[in-house]
């Protein structure tokens, strides 16, 4: 397998890396990766979907986004990781080749990427999209409080310059309303929904925006259960899973619950390493360790969506 120039798998890449390497692996692998781009972001950066499978026609799919959060860098980290592993494993694993002959994964490697660039630019901290509007002095909305899901209701802030603002309206952000649009038009074949984030090491579903708990809880939480077993199973990494509500922290306006409410049944956040120590800066040493862990319960679900 070849590589853009400068990426790696075990460091973290700038946005040019990845970027560089969306259209490199596409086209090392046309037998099972096509790319497409769903939008734009404010700064005008263009949105990259992979869509990693076995050409077939009428295959179910699943949706993987990594990057919402500019700071949680292990997200995109894993999401490049993810399209390696399938690609190279492809016809080698059984369960990998099993899943690529009978889903189509879509994965967005960076969806906040004008946050991402920012990180890297300006502050390693921040969190938010950058968009500017008239009234405020403060960029950026929070794109996992920017959902039309209980927007705003509760864990958000009306604030421009809050962390958590949600947002002058629900889905007030260009790159909100391209993942809205993407998912809309694909419903048909879209069976599951997982949007990856750090840190606390937890395998979260719906519902975060209210206390209340969707209709297959029942299922969600023993499919969390086993994924969270598997991926300890690697290197004794504890994960703890719920609706997010009571497992992490009540918070609306969540792609995980906008999805769910919209159709997909099988929705998940996953928050990756680690439970604070490092936290947003985890070291690179740790993308690997982490990355194959999150592989073995991601590959458990999907498996379990594609049978059910
Ligand atoms: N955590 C998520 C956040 O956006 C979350 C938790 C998940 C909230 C699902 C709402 C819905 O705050 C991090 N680390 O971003
Ligand atoms: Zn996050």
């Amino acid at each position: 397998q070849g590589r853009a120039s400068g990426h790696s798998y075990t460091q973290y890449n700038n946005w040019e890396t990845i970027e560089a390497w969306i259209k490199q692996i596409t086209a090392e692998n046309p037998d099972l990766i096509s790319h497409s781009t769903i939008g734009t972001t404010f700064e005008g950066r263009s949105l990259h979907l992979l869509k990693v499978g076995k050409a077939k026609s009428n295959k179910p799919a699943v949706f993987i986004d990594c990057g919402f959060h500019a700071r949680e860098w292990i997200s995109p980290a894993f999401c490049q990781w993810f399209v390696r592993e399938a690609v190279s494993t492809y016809g080698q694993d059984s369960q990998m080749t099993a899943l690529l002959d009978g889903l189509d994964f879509y994965v967005l490697p960076v969806f906040n990427i004008d946050g991402y660039v920012y990180t890297w630019t300006t502050d390693r901290m921040w969190r938010k999209t950058r968009s500017t509007r008239s009234g405020t002095s403060c960029a950026g909305v929070d794109p996992n409080r920017n959902f039309k899901a209980g927007w705003c209701e509760i864990g958000a802030s009306t604030s421009p310059c809050s962390d958590t603002y949600c947002g002058p309206s629900a889905e007030s952000e260009k790159e909100t309303k391209a993942l809205v649009n993407f998912i809309k038009n694909n419903l048909s074949s879209i069976k599951m929904y997982l949007t990856v984030h750090s840190y606390s090491q937890m395998i979260i579903y719906p519902y975060s925006y209210a206390y209340k708990l969707p209709e297959n809880n029942k299922e969600l939480n023993t499919l969390a259960e086993t994924a969270a077993s598997k991926l300890t199973s690697l290197y004794g990494t504890k994960y703890t899973y719920g609706p997010g509500a009571t497992t992490i922290y009540p918070a609306a306006g969540g792609s995980d619950d906008w999805a769910y409410d919209t159709g997909i049944k099988y929705s998940f956040t996953f928050e990756l390493r680690d439970t604070g120590r490092y936290g947003f800066t985890l070291p690179a040493s740790q993308i690997r360790p982490t990355c194959e862990e999150t592989l073995l319960a991601v590959k458990y679900i999907a498996s379990y969506v594609l049978e059910n």
